[in-house]
C-alpha cells in the first residue's frame, strides 16, 4: 500500500510536470521562431492584442471571480443540521438592473475595438501594397511577384523544393523576400489539395484551397527572418512545406530583386517557371 502510494504520487508529479511544460511551450514562454505571441507585424499584433488578449483577458477575470463567488456561496450556505433555510429573496430591481447594465457595458468595451480590428484584418490590401502570388503544392511553396518582371516580362518567381521522401529537412524552403514596413497583398492558390499559409510572427493562418483564390494582407515591422509552414496536413511530406519570410530594408530588397531578375540568384528562383505560369490560365 505504501509503495503504491509513493508510486502514485510520482506519477501524478511527473504528469503535472509534463502538463506545465506543455503549457509553457504552448504559451510561448520558451522563445520559439514560430511564437505567435512574439508578433513582429501589424496583423499578428492585432490578432494577438484584439482577438486573444482583449477577449480572453476579461473572460478570464470574470471566470475567476464568478467561480470564487460560487465556491464561497456553496460552502458558506451549505445545508447543516439544525440550520434553518436562509432568507429567500425574490426579485431585486436594483440588482437586476445592475447585472443587466454591467455586462452590456463590458460587452461593448470588448466588441467595439474587436470588430474594428476584424474589419481592418479582413480588408483588401492597400493599392500601393507589394503584390505576391502564393501557390501551394505538395510539398512546397512558390512565390511570384506579378509586378516585378525581367526584360522579357516574366515575373520574378521563387520556388521551394520539397525534401526527399523519408528524409526530413533535405528540401529548400522557399524564401519570400519583402521590404520591411511595407504592406504585402497576398493571393493564395493551390494546384492540388488544401494547404494553409502560416507565418506565426507576421499573420494568422489562411487556407489555400484548390479552385479558389483567397487573399490577405500583412507586413513586417522589423527586419529579420520569419519562419512559417503549411498548417494543414496535406500528405506524407507535409512537414517539408516550410517557408521563410525575409523582411529587409527597401534598398536590400531592391538589390535582391535586381539580383534575382538578372539571374544571379538562379538557384533560388526561375522567372516564368512554366509549371506555375500554366496553372489556372
Ligand atoms: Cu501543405
Amino acid at each position: 500500500m505504501g509503495v503504491n502510494g509513493v508510486q502514485m504520487r510520482r506519477w501524478v508529479a511527473a504528469t503535472l510536470l509534463i502538463a506545465v511544460l506543455a503549457l509553457l511551450v504552448g504559451c510561448g514562454a520558451v522563445d520559439d521562431p514560430q511564437n505567435t505571441f512574439a508578433a513582429e507585424g501589424d496583423v499578428a499584433r492585432k490578432q494577438r492584442d484584439l482577438l486573444i488578449i482583449w477577449v480572453l483577458g476579461p473572460a478570464a477575470v470574470i471566470f475567476v471571480v464568478m467561480q470564487a463567488l460560487l465556491i464561497y456561496a456553496v460552502i458558506r450556505f451549505r445545508r447543516k443540521k439544525g440550520r434553518e433555510l436562509p432568507r429567500q429573496v425574490h426579485g431585486n430591481n436594483r440588482l437586476e438592473i445592475a447585472w443587466t447594465i454591467a455586462p452590456a457595458i463590458l460587452l461593448l468595451i470588448i466588441t467595439v475595438p474587436t470588430v474594428i480590428g476584424v474589419i481592418d484584418l479582413g480588408r483588401d490590401a492597400a493599392d500601393d501594397a507589394l503584390r505576391v502570388r502564393v501557390v501551394g503544392q505538395q510539398f512546397s511553396w512558390t512565390f511570384q511577384y506579378p509586378d516585378l518582371t525581367d526584360a522579357e516580362g516574366n515575373p520574378l518567381t521563387v520556388i521551394g523544393l520539397p525534401g526527399e521522401v523519408g528524409k526530413p529537412d533535405t528540401g529548400r524552403p522557399a524564401e519570400l523576400h519583402i521590404p520591411v514596413d511595407r504592406e504585402i497583398g497576398v493571393t493564395l492558390e493551390s494546384v492540388d489539395v488544401i494547404h494553409s499559409f502560416w507565418v506565426p510572427k507576421l499573420a494568422g493562418k489562411l487556407d489555400v484551397i484548390p479552385g479558389r483564390t483567397n487573399s490577405m494582407w500583412f507586413n513586417a515591422t522589423k527586419v529579420g527572418s520569419y519562419s512559417g509552414q503549411c498548417a494543414e496536413f496535406c500528405g506524407f511530406q507535409h512537414a517539408d512545406m516550410r517557408l521563410i519570410v525575409v523582411a529587409e530594408s527597401e534598398e536590400d530588397f531592391e538589390a535582391w530583386v535586381a539580383d534575382q531578375l538578372e539571374g544571379g540568384g538562379a538557384a533560388r528562383s526561375r522567372p516564368g517557371e512554366p509549371a506555375l505560369a500554366s496553372h489556372g490560365e
